[in-house]
């Protein structure tokens, strides 16, 4: 496969770029977090997106170079803001991981390993994993998710309510944030099922004592009524694209 090829030349020559996207408290518009979201700048055929290389990655085994590699750079770059920056910095770096990077067996140390490099306190990084990979396999993804919680990190539940969790069961998973997929959000303000929906989620997050950040805001009207509903933090082109280091830093202590 050609792409398998190109993708073992993109990480010898360091082709991949991260993009970072703002995690905004929608009560006050500061920017809290931010999410790494990694692109691969292919020399001929341009911006190729990770939904288009990170199954190939994840096929080939090529994911845990490109996963590392993605973590590592997320690390150092908060912790060049945060000296930049000082309280103007983000307050959180999240960090997307696939199915394969969760299942391998030295992902607990790497995470300490990188953290401790960049001196970032624990609390601050995030790991999303999406709920349908959780699913998928609950007995082997919980004992790794609450490994992973034992270094002191936050995972958060990614895509939530696509995966088909049974809401009775959520409590029993090692979460500190749901991240309500954006298709809710959408929906939200045409049909009225998805916003008594969006409540009853707000309302188990916050007995299970889970954060919640609403995905894909993309109008004011969303935004108020996720703010009436009292959703904590949000994302999404109403706030900022995903954008390179340099555009997003200027972002940085506004509220937007
Ligand atoms: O940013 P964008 O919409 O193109 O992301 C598409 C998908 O790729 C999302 O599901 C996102 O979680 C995933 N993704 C983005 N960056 C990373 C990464 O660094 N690692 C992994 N494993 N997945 C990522
Ligand atoms: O699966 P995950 O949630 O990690 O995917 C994040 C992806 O969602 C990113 O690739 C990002 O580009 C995309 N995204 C972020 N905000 C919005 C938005 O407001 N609308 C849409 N359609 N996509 C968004
Ligand atoms: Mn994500
Ligand atoms: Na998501």
């Amino acid at each position: 496969l050609r792409l398998e090829g190109d993708l073992r030349t993109a990480i010898a020559q360091n082709e991949f770029a991260l993009f970072y996207q703002p995690i905004v408290s929608l009560e006050s518009g500061k920017l809290e977090g931010l999410e790494a979201l990694v692109r691969w700048e292919h020399p001929e055929r341009g911006m190729i997106s990770p939904d288009d290389f990170i199954p190939v990655a994840e096929e080939t085994g090529l994911i845990s170079a490109i996963g590392e590699w993605c973590l590592n750079e997320a690390c150092r770059q908060f912790a060049e803001w945060k000296q930049t920056f000082g309280d103007d910095a983000p307050g959180f770096m999240h960090v997307n991981v696939s199915r394969r990077q969760l299942l391998d067996p030295k992902l607990t140390h790497t995470v300490r390993q990188v953290i401790e490099k960049h001196e970032i306190p624990p609390k601050q990084l995030h790991l999303e994993v999406t709920e349908s990979l959780i699913m998928e396999d609950q007995k082997t993804f919980i004992p790794i998710l609450k490994e992973l919680r034992k270094i002191g990190i936050k995972v958060d539940m990614d895509d939530f309510g696509t995966g088909h969790s049974s809401l009775s069961c959520l409590h029993e998973f090692p979460l500190d944030v749901l991240k309500i997929d954006r298709s809710f959000v959408v929906n939200a303000k045409h049909v009225r099922d998805y916003a008594a929906l969006l409540q009853a989620i707000l309302t188990l997050a916050d007995n299970l004592e889970l954060q919640v950040v609403a995905e894909g805001i993309t109008d004011t009207e969303q935004l108020i009524l996720l703010q009436a509903l009292g959703c904590e933090y949000g994302q999404g082109y109403l706030f900022s694209e995903p954008r390179l280091a340099t555009e997003i830093q200027t972002l940085f202590g506004a509220h937007i």
